[in-house]
């Protein structure tokens, strides 16, 4: 469970067992070479809400408890709830936390562990042990949590209540024996919380870069490696293993997408009844969507590209298509622009490029209107990245409702802000389902040209997505992967196909 180290910046170390502590600035890490996240950045979270509070009231949260298989002893490896992390970055299950606005004191509560735990689990830590590790100001057992909050006279307890727009799930209020003896508003913090959220700090974005950072590398890994006559999944534990060897991730951020050829259109391919196992073939595309995960932070990228290395014209006209929507939201995504706009945007672009092909025919307005782009990319030009890979915070009370029609999909129709961190993720796919009720359409099959579609049955589909920052600005792209047709043939030209 303490397979973690905490590493220090500071001259001076007390040694607990295997644990280095600092007493200057603390950091965690995963060892050597991988990034020291401060623990100031969780300070800094706890910091910006109590200016949003006042005095009197108490924020309390429950951390995630682990879950075993079923009816067995097998435990799931443990992850921690989002929130949780955001606001104290502690790791371990079971625990409480509370910040007294008034004081701005950070209290953590962790589970009275028995005995026995030393025999199959390793030393127990000591109240004095988290203190130091997670830097709060007091720690305490969880039958505590009573006695601790009554002394502190709270006026009321703010608890997490609010839905998930992505899920449709509520996140789990903080509970515990004795709460009926507080005054508890379990409406406030939410969407306190959550728009906090959505604005990275600069310690937070440093942690993004490093997960995209290696999530990139991991996927310029896999891209060496893939060639025709692999399964599928080879290439999912070549990034798992780059990620996790070098990049210290023990997670990625959702089950890795790994499709090849037809599969490549299935959005959500590589689940348990599609779990990436199909030999890849010459001529097929892959499309592999893969993100690591660190401290709890998460990347979303995907990359496009020949199972042998060599674009073949057809395959180059979607993959170019594709790109020329990505290029034109990065040439105008900035603080003040609506993400509605920018999924459209992408859109004309690429149906615009398709065009061009002779894939499409009309006026491009004409096919928005029609709902062309939602039968090529029937999903959202992206989402807010952050501690979970569809991060909260798209459609809080004082943002723009989820629109109708064909960007309902969209999971924010937000505003742009500087600090946010979104994926640019356009595609284009061959759906055969759509693809019928297109040509079944009156309205939509003449913008077809269905002899050239004819040869794209079969071709599944392309996605290239970004993780982007809105700066002051503009953007920076957080993700550093080889792009252009041009880039990936001379990189791939390194790779197993060649060698
Ligand atoms: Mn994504």
């Amino acid at each position: 469970m303490y397979d973690i180290f905490i590493l220090l910046s500071s001259m001076v170390y007390i040694h607990f067992g295997h644990l280095l502590l600092s007493i200057m600035t603390a950091t965690w890490s995963m060892g050597p070479g991988t990034l020291e996240v401060p623990l100031s950045l969780f300070a800094k979270n706890r910091e910006r809400l109590a200016k949003k509070l006042k005095n009197g009231q108490i924020v309390i949260l429950q951390g995630g408890d682990s879950i075993n298989h079923y009816d067995t002893d097998v435990e799931y490896v443990f992850r921690q709830e989002s929130y949780f992390t955001w606001i104290c970055g502690v790791r371990e299950p079971g625990c409480y936390f509370a910040l007294d606005v008034g004081t701005k004191k950070a209290y953590l509560f962790v589970p009275r562990l028995p005995e026995e735990y030393e025999v199959w689990m390793g030393k127990r830590l000591s109240c004095e042990n988290f203190q130091n590790i997670y830097a709060v100001d007091e720690v305490h057992y969880v039958d505590e949590l009573q006695d601790v909050l009554k002394q502190l006279k709270p006026e009321v307890l703010l608890t997490l209540s609010g839905p998930n727009t992505d899920s449709g799930l509520t996140a789990k209020e903080a509970i515990f024996e004795g709460i009926n003896e507080f005054n508890v508003d379990n409406e406030t913090l939410f969407p306190i919380i959550a728009e906090l959220r959505v604005i990275k700090t600069p310690e937070e974005i440093e942690v993004m870069r490093y997960v995209c950072k290696t999530s990139s590398d991991a996927h310029k890994q896999v891209m060496l490696h893939a060639k025709p006559g692999l399964l599928e999944y080879q290439c999912e534990s070549v990034f798992l293993d780059h990620c996790y060897r070098v990049g210290g991730c023990r997670h990625v951020s959702y089950t890795c997408i790994c499709g090849s050829g037809d599969n490549s259109a299935i959005l959500h391919y590589g689940h348990a009844a599609a779990p990436n196992c199909k030999m890849i073939q010459n001529g097929d595309m892959c499309l592999f969507d893969m993100g690591a995960n660190y401290a709890g932070y998460a990347a979303d990228i995907t990359c496009s590209f020949p199972a042998n290395g060599k674009f073949t014209d057809d395959q180059k006209l979607i993959y170019e298509a594709v790109l020329a929507a990505r290029d034109a939201v990065f040439r105008e995504a900035k603080p003040g622009v609506k993400w509605t706009d920018m999924h459209l945007t992408a859109n004309r672009a690429m149906l615009e490029h398709l065009k061009g092909g002779n894939l499409l025919k009309g006026d491009v307005e004409e096919m928005i209107k029609h709902g062309i782009h939602g039968i090529l990319q029937p999903h959202g030009l992206g989402h807010l990245l952050g501690l979970d890979v569809h991060d909260v915070g798209g459609y809080l009370p004082h943002c723009p409702p989820r629109p109708d029609g064909p960007l309902a999909r969209l999971r924010t129709a937000r505003l742009l802000q500087p600090g946010m961190v979104l994926t640019v993720e356009p595609g284009c796919y061959f759906i055969p389902k759509l693809l019928e009720g297109a040509l079944n359409n009156q309205e939509q099959a003449g913008f077809f040209n269905w002899d050239v579609v004819d040869k794209y049955r079969g071709f599944g589909g392309v996605r290239i997505e970004d993780d982007v920052l809105i700066t002051e600005s503009g953007i920076e792209d957080l993700t550093s992967v080889p792009r252009t047709v041009a880039e990936i043939e001379a990189f791939m030209a390194n790779g197993a196909n060649f060698k």
